[in-house]
């Protein structure tokens, strides 16, 4: 024993001076402590670790992460805790009874995201795979010490219905749509490498004078394109140009910027643009990147209602106003009703339910506020939380506020009841009010002021088409079909819009009246500025139906942007679309990047690349994923148990 070797100890080791005792008390204390502190360093799955120490006790305080390899992990899980995905209620729901049986997506899912991994790795050009594989890895180490109320990366991959980029990237079977498909992605190419080229870290290309633009819409944050481009370059696999985009975003993305942006406008592209990518990928840069920015926003709140002014200081003031154009100091109805998508996930990801009470307070107020006619008017007082003036529009103003009811429903896995309510009961008071028919039989969304009809659709109030198409399955049994035709004939007058001008683009607004039929009357109305609406309808459209004329209208809009948006270098809007010498705007839009190009690349792919069973897309064209609660739930009530 050593102890005997010990000088002064006795061979029988009781008869101990007082200072041996102590001695020997010191190190058997360092030797327990010693042994159970390495337990700290033991992986999540050895069963001494969950004995001794709780789940809680084993968690860092940030979220967690993951990747796929975190997917894989619970492959070993014993079959019986396993269940089939995909078996839903009439409801939406996932069934008790089926959860209870098994816990883990069909084996294609795994072996498709195994592939999937596998195949991004060996195209990265500029990540060695090993690099690749250990970035994951970091994350899934994170992920490992998740409790059941942190964000988990694993569990959210696992409570998906379908693997996100489909079983072969969404790729077509039929070659010529492939090639359509290809053109597409060999267009997002030219864009993104110009704006590299010429533009690199500011907010847009300016194609013509190949130089960046800022401009003041972001307060001072950089790299608009870059942020609204990282998913879109993500989906179509061009993983060198992905992998700039991240480590731009590691590197250069400052949020310490002290100006003035435009709340909406940050929401809809920063924070919409960094969930997607870390939703999509599981960078934990991602992660980071908009926690720290969504806690940015949140002074923007701080008015008598709750209801958020329009322009935020981003710095530590963080003070807010409405904007000048904006009548007696009102907010705007697309604005502030354009936050719900992300901040819900701002809440998922950082489990802080700050961001979900701040945008269910905007809910509360509207649902309760007397509408005129059952209509949203787009001017609100943040102040006094009334209506300032009635002017109601489907378009500008107005657009996304409908558009976020009905998605805020699907992407609570068809749980939010108030906003499926919503949703229906304005879409009846549009139909009764702004829904119109043309003497040439053109169906549009009219606009409404005061009660009188402007009977004009602006290019944004296009979304509509696909927002009805995507609603309609939830409708009223007997309205379901006649939403489904309502959508169709929206973006059947989109598309006239657009074939009715010289250059098959269609103008910023059209009208229906002073003799006009889907065409803009005005001068300033004829310019198109790579507007992505009127082709996001024809993707749902494409997706709802499988009618191919989508696939057609979708490809004469490729080749009109070919031919008069398309410069030396870059794309650029045009300042009308009804004379084939075209004038130049001299700017490439972030949302051209993110929406138009992302749109009509899936309009050419297989509907399993980003499937809308899991995924909406927020109004910027960046997908969030559809929360399952009562999924993430026994995901986390199962890996309790496994740990008992
Ligand atoms: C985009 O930024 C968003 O789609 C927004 O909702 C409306 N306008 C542009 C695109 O036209």
């Amino acid at each position: 024993m050593v102890f005997r070797k010990l000088p002064g100890v006795s061979a029988s080791g009781m008869g101990l001076r007082l200072s041996q005792k102590f001695v020997f008390l010191l190190f058997l204390s360092g030797l327990v402590t010693l042994c159970f502190g390495a337990l700290f360093f033991l992986p999540d799955s050895v069963r001494l670790k969950r004995i001794f120490l709780s789940k809680t006790e084993t968690q860092p305080v940030t979220v967690g992460s993951g990747s796929e390899n975190d997917a894989r992990e619970h492959l070993k899980r014993p079959k019986e805790q396993e269940h089939p995905r995909g078996m839903t209620s009439a409801k939406g729901e996932t069934s008790t009874k089926l959860k209870s049986l098994s816990r883990k997506p069909s084996v294609p899912h795994e072996a498709t995201e195994a592939r999937l991994a596998g195949s991004r790795a060996q195209e990265d050009l500029t990540l060695p795979r090993s690099k690749a594989e250990s970035a994951s890895e970091k994350a899934t180490a994170s992920d490992h010490g998740a409790t059941s109320d942190t964000f988990s990366y694993t569990k959210f991959k696992r409570c998906l219905l379908k693997p996100p980029l489909g079983r072969d990237y969404g790729k077509p079977s039929d070659p010529k749509t492939n090639e359509r498909r290809e053109k597409v992605k060999e267009m997002m190419k030219f864009a993104w490498d110009n704006y590299k080229r010429y533009a690199w870290g500011k907010n847009e290309l300016r194609p013509l004078t190949r130089n960046g633009h800022i401009g003041n819409m972001f307060g001072g944050l950089r790299g608009a394109s870059i942020i609204d481009s990282l998913d879109t370059l993500y989906i179509m696999g061009l993983m060198e140009e992905y992998n700039d985009a991240k480590e731009w975003v590691q590197t250069s993305l400052d949020l310490n910027s002290n100006g003035e942006a435009s709340l909406f406008e940050v929401n809809i592209r920063y924070v919409g643009g960094l969930l997607s990518a870390y939703y999509l990928t599981g960078e934990e840069v991602f992660k980071n990147k908009v926690m720290e920015l969504g806690e940015k926003l949140l002074p923007a709140f701080n008015t008598p209602t709750g209801i958020p002014r329009g322009v935020i200081n981003l710095g530590s003031s963080g003070t807010s106003w409405s904007w000048g154009w904006a009548s007696a100091g009102s907010s705007i109805l697309a604005e502030f009703g354009t936050l719900h998508l992300e901040f819900v996930h701002l809440t998922e990801l950082s489990r802080n339910p700050i961001y979900t009470e701040k945008v269910m307070n905007i809910r509360k107020l509207l649902n309760k506020i007397e509408k005129p006619h059952g209509l949203y008017p787009n001017f609100l007082s943040p102040v006094s939380g009334n209506w300032v003036q009635h002017h109601v529009s489907i378009g500008g103003l107005g657009d996304s506020f409908y558009e976020y009811l009905i998605k805020s429903f699907l992407m609570s896995d068809k749980t939010d009841d108030d906003a499926k309510k919503m949703y229906y009961s304005a879409l009846e008071a549009i139909e009764a009010n702004l829904v119109q028919k043309s003497a040439g039989g053109l169906t549009y969304m009219a606009e409404w002021r005061g009660g009188i009809l402007d009977h004009k659709m602006g290019h944004l109030a296009c979304f509509s088409g696909g927002m009805i198409g995507i609603g309609a399955d939830d409708g009223a049994p007997e309205k379901r079909q006649h939403y489904l035709d309502l959508a169709a004939e929206i973006t059947h007058t989109c598309h006239e819009s657009y074939s009715r001008s010289a250059t098959k683009l269609g103008p910023e607004a059209f009208r229906f009246d002073g003799g006009g039929e889907a065409t803009a009357t005005r001068l300033s109305d004829r310019y198109y500025i790579l507007r992505p609406e009127v082709i996001e309808s024809y993707m749902y459209m494409w997706r709802l139906t499988h009618d191919p004329k989508y696939r057609e209208w979708g490809w004469e809009a490729v080749e009109a942007l070919e031919q008069h948006c398309r410069v030396e270098s870059g794309f650029s809007g045009i300042r009308d679309v009804y004379t084939m010498t075209v004038s130049h705007d001299n700017m490439q839009q972030s949302f051209f990047l993110s929406e138009t190009l992302k749109y009509l690349y899936l309009l050419f792919s297989d509907d399993d690349l980003l499937p809308l069973e899991d995924w909406v897309f927020n109004t910027e064209a960046h997908p969030l994923p559809i929360i399952r609660k009562s999924c993430l739930q026994d995901e986390a009530t199962q890996d309790k148990t496994v740990s008992e």
